[in-house]
Formats: structure tokens, sequence, C-alpha cells
């Protein structure tokens, strides 16, 4: 069967996932119940992003502030309940951390308990929501520890190496899920014909190299001397191009990063020395960082804080948060070789 007919005849993430679970350990029947209710949950979500910009009251502010002390976005509020809410019901999981939530979310105790903890960002990016700009939900999934009590802190402060699955969901101009579990990262498409999200882009591969850089560049004055000097480096003609790298920056990770994944780069959000609040940077490692490490490196790509390796860091708070180089694997080396004081190879 040729590629464009296989795509027409359609595979589902839970085909996809059932082909794979005589491979991937992580692939259970359980597991493969939780990415199903992940994805009904996108689907809300799509479906009243798409209507934003009719209905006046998806778009605009809650009037509350969240656990990041950043303004709570309507849309953001809707997504943390349709995934909280679905995601309790499961009976999968032990228990839920969310970005827009302070502590750990308990399964109430009238409902079904199951292996798995999850993470997640409902909406990523959503500075852009109000704008018809591209966003993204971010999840992370770990498998619980075997303690008596279900659901403790230390379920979610770990490695992110320890990771089963981790994923993304692109609101753009197209909806898609992209995930992995440790077998290559798979790009499904929403197609709203038939209300599913059907296999597009599997095994996914970042380019060794890119040519675009995307970072927010009016923080250049609060970064440090190497930070400074990374960023030139991308804009000189020292680079494998010979030429300065593209700029691109939407200010959504989630976009950001695919985009990079498709075509190569590096995404970048470092710390920022002057500003305590942001010392490591703007983005979380549970929420953000670590899933999207886990999928860098199944796409053949590399994700490090300017020092090592995101996925060998083990969290020691839920919000915590860290500075972020990700993208090509060759990009980001040479942006750590500079953090660290050596001119690239
Ligand atoms: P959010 O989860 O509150 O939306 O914050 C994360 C977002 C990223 O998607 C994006 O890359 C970054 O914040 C943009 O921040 P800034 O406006 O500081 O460049
Ligand atoms: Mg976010």
């Amino acid at each position: 069967m040729t590629d464009a007919l296989q795509y027409r005849m359609g595979t589902t993430i839970t085909e996809h996932l059932l082909q794979c679970e005589g491979e991937c350990p992580a692939a259970t029947g359980q597991f493969t119940q939780l990415l199903s209710e992940l994805t009904t949950g996108a689907k809300l979500i799509s479906r009243e992003i798409n209507k934003a910009g009719l209905l006046a009251y998806i778009l605009g502010l809650t009037g509350d502030t969240n656990v990041q002390g950043e303004q709570v976005k309507k849309l953001d509020d809707f997504a943390d309940q349709v995934f909280i809410w679905r995601m309790q019901r499961s009976g999968l999981l032990c228990a839920l951390s969310s970005e827009e939530n302070e502590g750990v979310i308990q399964v109430p105790d009238n409902l079904p308990r199951g292996n798995y903890v999850i993470v997640f960002d409902p909406l990523d990016g959503s500075s852009n929501i109000d704008a018809n700009v591209s966003i993204g939900t971010i999840f992370s999934i770990y498998r619980r520890l075997e303690t008596e009590v279900c659901g403790t802190l230390d379920n979610f402060l770990r490695y992110g190496s320890e990771q089963v699955a981790a994923g993304y969901f692109l609101y753009g101009s197209s909806t898609m899920l992209v995930y992995t579990v440790g077998n290559g990262v798979h790009g499904f498409t929403l197609d709203p014909s038939v209300g599913e999200f059907l296999l597009s882009h599997p095994y996914i591969k970042i380019p060794e190299r890119g040519g675009i850089y995307s970072v927010n560049e009016a923080n250049s004055m609060y970064w440090d001397e190497p930070t400074n000097a990374t960023i030139e480096y991308f804009k000189s003609g020292r680079t494998h191009l010979g030429k300065p790298y593209t700029s691109r920056y939407i200010g959504s990770m989630v976009a950001d990063f695919h985009r990079n994944m498709m075509y190569g780069g590096i995404y970048m959000y470092p710390a920022d020395r002057k500003d305590p609040a942001k010392a490591n940077g703007k983005l979380r490692l549970l929420c953000e960082a670590a899933p999207m490490a886990f999928i860098a490196e199944q796409a053949g790509g590399a994700a490090t804080d300017g020092k090592g390796r995101i996925l060998d860091i083990k969290a020691k708070a839920l919000h915590e948060r860290t500075p972020l180089f990700i993208g090509s694997r060759k990009d980001v080396e040479d942006a750590t070789s500079i953090m660290q004081g050596h001119e690239p190879e």
C-alpha cells in the first residue's frame, strides 16, 4: 500500500498503540486507554478554540491569578478543567499535576485509581489565545511509585528519564498530536470530518542541524555573557551555514518547537540573571521542559539547561523552572559548548 493510500485508510492513535503493545513496555491496555482519554480532552479543547472568535465568552481573562502569578485566561481554565475532569474519572491515574494548580491533584476517594501519574500544561502559549495564534497542550506520564499511599509528591519529583510517555497537542492550522512512548516520535492530525486523530507523521526525525533559532531576544539585556554569546553565535557567520540563522519566535513553545522538529533549529528560554523570578528561566521542568526533552531525544534531537541533559535533572519541586535549549542535536551541542565557554567544533 502506498503512504498516500495508507493515510486515506487511516490509523487511529488507539490502533497505533495496540500495534506497538508487544514492542513498547509502556503500551499496556490501561495506557492505551489513557492516551485515548487525552485525545478526547484535546478534541474538546480544539472545538472550543476553533469557536473562540465567534463566541466572546471563550476569550479574555477569568480575573484569577494562577500559582505562577499569571493571569488566567478563560480557555486556560476550560482546558485545565477538561483534563482534570477526564483524567480523574479515567480510573487510570493515581494522581495529577497541572501547571495551573499549586499542589498535587488527587483522585477523589469514590473514584478508581490506576498505575500512572500525569503532569500537564493544559494550554501552553496562552498569551496568544485572543489573537488566534497557535497554542498547545503538553503532557508527561510516569508510572506511579510502588508506595502504600497513592498520589504523594514524590511520585512527581522524578528524573525526566523516568517518563513512560510524553506528548503535545498543537492547536494550529490543523490540530495535531505528537507523542512518544520511547519507540520514536509519531504525529497524528485531527481529521475533523471523521473526528479522529490519524497517523500522519510516523517516526518523526528532527534534522541534525537546522537554520532557525527561536528565543525572546527582548530579554537579552537580562542575560549573562555566555547566554548572549550563544545567541550571537546563531546570528553570526560562524554557523554551519556560513551565515546567520533565521529568527522565528511565536511565543508558544509547542508551536515553536514543532516548527523546529519539522525544519530543524533550536528553541531557547535561558535563565534571566537580573530578575530573581526568572533566575532559572520561565519554563517549568516537569510540565514543559522534561516532556519536550523526551520527545526531542526520541526524534534524534537534544535538550539541555545549558550545562547538562534535561532528562538527567531530578525535580525538587512541582513547579520548578529550568533554562531550556532544545532542538536539533548539533545546534544544542553548539549552544551548550558556548554556554560553557568553548567555541563550537
Ligand atoms: P505559559 O505556559 O504560561 O503559556 O508560558 C510558557 C510560554 C511558552 O509557550 C513560550 O515559549 C513562552 O512562555 C513565552 O514567554 P515570553 O513571552 O516570556 O517570551
Ligand atoms: Mg506553558
